[in-house]
């Protein structure tokens, strides 16, 4: 049986949830409501640091020094990003240390995309184009969300992942006023990226373990399938205006739903790749462990020289 005080925490809550106001750090909230943030907003921190990877791996084979300095201010805004949400995964009672060794020891997940290899220059245009794109489709209504430090996180990420999306757009379509060649290569690898693209938004709503109660705590928005078929309406025009064939045969509009119908994409593949047998799952994993080991250093000497700072006051009033 809950006690007066906790049925008045718990009325409290609800109310502030049926206002559409924020929850914040210091409110009361229930305990799965506190895990479920921390699940999905570790996830998403950790697949903005893994998303480094895939482009930051072009960065010393960019083609033109504008086209280096694009990409390596394109990488830093994801470190960014993924700093803003271990931030607002602290204030749930979880310190980003906790976080990293839970994402190297398997232990909690990242985006299903960032397991797919960045096989030719092309790669970084259409993550910026597709998958930034997605991202925005699923974080927009996320700046809604019911948890104050995850929407207001969410603002800045939103504005620099629509800045992300256009650099795509750019090198895309300065791509397909090329040669031949580079024409192909934009579409092989809008061809590889399509169907993962559409994996991001999570499993078919029928098969999504949490949508329907983190719409109730206002925490989702919006269902997965609503914003793949947002995603979908949004980047037919857009594969028209670059000159790009989506690779399904089966895209067209339909008057009746005013959308369009779609091949979903190969949900097995995704089971696999969630589960870690992606094609670069262990790569990833194996670099971040690497990147975290190799910085131990740098975190030492940062906790040494905060020591001293919190010393120093005291010695120097000892002197005087
Ligand atoms: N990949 O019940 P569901 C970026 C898991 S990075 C892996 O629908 P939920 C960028 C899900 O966790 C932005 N796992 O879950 C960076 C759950 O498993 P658990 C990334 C996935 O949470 C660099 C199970 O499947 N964006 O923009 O209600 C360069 C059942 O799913 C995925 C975010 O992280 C997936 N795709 O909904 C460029 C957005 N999908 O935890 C760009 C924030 C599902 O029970 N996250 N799973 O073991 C969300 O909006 C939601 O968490 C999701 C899934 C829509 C992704």
């Amino acid at each position: 049986m809950m006690t007066a005080p906790a049925q008045a925490e718990e009325a409290s809550f609800e109310a502030t949830l049926a206002r559409h106001d924020r929850i914040e750090p210091r409110d009361w909230m229930p305990e799965r409501y506190r895990a479920t943030l921390v699940r999905q907003i570790a996830q998403h921190a950790h697949s903005e640091i893994i998303g480094m990877q895939p482009e930051g791996a072009w960065i010393t084979r960019a083609p033109s020094l504008r086209r280096k300095a694009i990409l390596l201010a394109k990488v830093q805004d994801e470190a960014g990003h993924g700093l803003y949400l271990y931030s607002a995964c602290e204030t749930l009672g979880v310190s980003r240390q906790e976080l990293t060794e839970k994402l190297i020891e398997g232990k909690q997940k990242y985006s299903s995309i960032f397991n797919y290899p960045t096989l030719s220059y092309a790669d970084v245009g259409t993550i910026g184009w597709l998958v930034d794109g997605a991202a925005i489709c699923n974080q927009v209504p996320l700046c809604r969300t019911s948890y104050g430090p995850y929407g207001r996180a969410m603002i800045r990420v939103c504005k620099e992942e629509s800045f992300h999306q256009r650099q795509g757009f750019e090198l895309l379509a300065t791509m397909m006023r090329g040669t031949d060649a580079q024409r192909a290569m934009v579409q092989e690898s809008v061809d590889r990226f399509w169907w993962p693209a559409l994996m991001m938004f999570g499993p078919p709503d029928a098969d999504s373990s949490h949508t329907a109660q983190s719409m109730a705590w206002g925490i989702k928005r919006d269902t997965n399938d609503e914003l793949r078929q947002k995603f979908v309406d949004m980047t037919v025009p857009q594969a028209r205006a670059l000159g790009v064939t989506l690779p399904d045969p089966d895209l067209v509009w339909n008057d009746e739903k005013g959308g369009h119908d779609f091949t979903q994409p190969d949900w097995a593949e995704f089971r696999d790749v969630v589960s870690g047998s992606g094609p670069c799952n262990a790569q990833r994993v194996a670099h971040r462990r690497r990147a975290h080991e190799d910085g131990a250093w740098v975190r030492e000497a940062a906790s040494a020289f905060a020591r001293r700072q919190q010393q120093e006051p005291q010695q120097q009033e000892a002197v005087s």
